[in-house]
């Protein structure tokens, strides 16, 4: 009975440890999305999220830009919406896969903004026009900020719905 118990016990802390190194690979931070409630593109980008496994929770708020300034994104990469994840602030329509660059690389940094919003970035679809080029920033403390990720015209990080 007392092996039988013990094989009990190991089977348990091995399938405890293979969910912790599943979780610590595929679990992606929430994302918390701060926009207007009139904001088309937004919730565009919201959807673009969701489809790349991140589980996003919407804030409809007024004013986004008090929230912008809280998080320490300069006005001058200023966008349409914000948001937090995993310590980091995003602004405006950042591709999926750069927010997850940025949580694998882990830099020092307050986030990523794609400044403005430009044609063809994740939520910025606006099918048949090509996308232009335009490059997602990393933003730093007490340093300007550096392009991260280029995203080169007409070729469109995230393909638009059919
Ligand atoms: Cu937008």
């Amino acid at each position: 009975m007392q092996h039988h118990s013990r094989i009990a016990i190991l089977a348990l802390v091995a399938a405890f440890l293979a969910d912790g190194v599943l979780a610590q690979t595929s679990k992606l931070p929430l994302v918390e999305v701060y926009k207007s409630p009139y904001c088309g593109c937004c919730g565009a980008w919201v959807a673009h999220m969701q489809k790349a496994g991140f589980t996003v929770k919407v804030h409809e708020v007024t004013e986004v830009s008090a929230l912008r300034e809280r998080l320490g994104i300069p006005a001058a990469h200023a966008s349409c919406h914000s948001a937090k994840v995993g310590g980091y602030a995003l602004e405006g329509h950042v591709p999926a896969d750069d927010v997850k660059r940025l949580l694998r690389e882990k830099p020092q940094a307050i986030g990523l903004a794609v400044p403005a919003m430009p044609l063809g970035a994740p939520g910025m679809e606006v099918p048949p026009a090509q996308a232009e080029s335009y490059a997602t920033l990393l933003l730093r403390r007490n340093a300007p900020a550096q392009i991260y990720v280029r995203h080169p015209a007409g070729n469109p990080s995230a393909t638009p719905e059919p």
